[in-house]
């Protein structure tokens, strides 16, 4: 018997002890069969389903793409400024320029801080920060290439769509023409930030950036000039469970169109310090309800990541029972975005083996992959 018949069969047995609603019954034989869950199944799993058959099912689903592999890599992030054009509500990390309390390192320090590492295993730099008024692609296409020039072997995941937007605008040149400048300056990928929901309608409610076509747009050329990228999807607010399924059947068509995204990853809100604090966060049961729809409905995007910063360490490696099978990166205590708005990690730092231990005693084997997910390492 093959290894997939025995999972198959495996999952078919234990779905059988479970109590199942005639519902849940079809939405299984639709993920065993490799049939795609439409929006209205989507919903019913967000309304409905019991937690034991969303564990069981999503679980299923992710050991289909990466057996019982979990991804990690080493990496840092920099976040050249909070300084911010933009209002959204939910942000507790932006500052207005000329207000005072914030930052913008000059590409002298973006450089130093990417020297300190030169003799380190990272081999991914993230940046985002705020869309500041004053700089433009040419300027980030500077930083890019000083922080190559210390670290050259490390893949740069840099820039949301909506800095990504600002720049090319403020420089008068297209999408194509603005990520092909950044490109040659050693752009790897887009992380994948910005999104929030993928509703207008909605969005309006939340923040004041471009509507979401410009998110979809930009990703789309991305994917078409090489650049892979995530999505990302801010949950647990004002949004209905309708909103989240919009937002992931966006995701899942323009994946069908290019295959261009590595990775998903749903970012729980966190209230404190923000404009929106007196919305309550969401409970780390709905996170999981969330991690599992979100592996079961975009069946075409291959990584479900838990971003640990966001959720906490234990948070996320309860995540991987249910469909997740990345947990980002070691950090080293570089961002402020979560720390800011309350989340766990005052100071957000794992080493390797904190992170192989962490996923090893969630019986999982850890993988540690670079930002396009190459393996690099298997601790089996
Ligand atoms: O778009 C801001 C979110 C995002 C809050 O691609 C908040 O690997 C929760 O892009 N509560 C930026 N979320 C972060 C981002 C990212 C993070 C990790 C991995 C990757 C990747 C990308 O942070 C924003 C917004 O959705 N955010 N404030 C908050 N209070
Ligand atoms: Fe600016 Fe990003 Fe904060 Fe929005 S989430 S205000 S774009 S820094």
């Amino acid at each position: 018997m093959t290894e997939s018949i025995q999972k198959r069969e495996r999952i078919i047995a234990v779905l059988e002890q479970l109590p199942l609603t005639k519902e849940e019954e079809s939405i299984a034989s639709k993920v065993l069969e490799r049939v795609r869950l439409s929006f209205e199944e989507g919903l019913y799993l967000y309304e409905h389903a019991s937690f034991n058959f969303l564990s069981t099912l999503a679980n299923y689903a992710k050991e289909k793409v990466s057996g019982d592999y979990v991804f990690f890599n080493i990496n840092i992030h920099i976040e050249p400024t909070n300084y911010c054009v933009y209002n959204c509500k939910f942000c507790s990390y932006a500052r207005k320029l000329g207000k005072g309390g914030g930052w913008d390192y000059s590409l002298e320090q973006i450089e130093q801080m990417a020297s300190h590492y030169k003799d380190s295993s990272i081999t991914e730099v993230h940046i985002t920060g705020g869309v500041h008024p004053q700089h433009d692609v040419y300027y980030y296409a500077q930083m890019l290439r000083r922080i190559k020039q210390v670290l050259p072997d490390v893949h740069l995941k840099a820039f949301t769509a909506i800095e990504l937007h600002y720049m090319f605008r403020k420089a008068g040149i297209s999408v194509e023409e603005g990520l092909h400048i950044l490109k040659d300056a050693g752009l790897t990928a887009l992380p994948g930030g910005g999104a929030e929901i993928l509703d207008d309608e909605l969005s309006r409610q939340l923040h004041d950036k471009p509507g979401y076509k410009v998110w979809i747009d930009i990703h789309r050329k991305a994917h078409e000039l090489g650049i892979s990228s995530n999505a990302t999807m801010l949950y647990g607010h004002i949004e209905k469970y309708e909103h989240r399924l919009i937002h992931m059947d966006r995701i899942r068509s323009l994946q069908d169109e290019t295959g261009g995204f590595s990775a998903f990853i749903p970012l729980k809100f966190r209230n404190k310090n923000n404009p929106m604090s007196h919305v309550p966060e969401v409970s780390v049961i709905e996170d999981m309800r969330n991690y599992a729809v979100t592996r079961l409905f975009l069946d075409n995007v291959p990584h479900i990541k838990a971003y640990w910063v966001n959720i906490g360490k234990k948070n996320a490696q309860m995540s991987l029972a249910f469909g997740v099978d990345d947990l980002d990166g070691t950090i080293d205590d570089t961002t402020r975005i979560y720390s800011m708005a309350g989340a766990e990690e005052e100071h957000p730092r794992m080493t390797a083996s904190e992170m192989v231990e962490l996923i090893r005693s969630a019986h999982r084997t850890p993988v540690e992959r670079d930002t396009v997910y190459n393996i690099r390492k298997v601790y089996s």
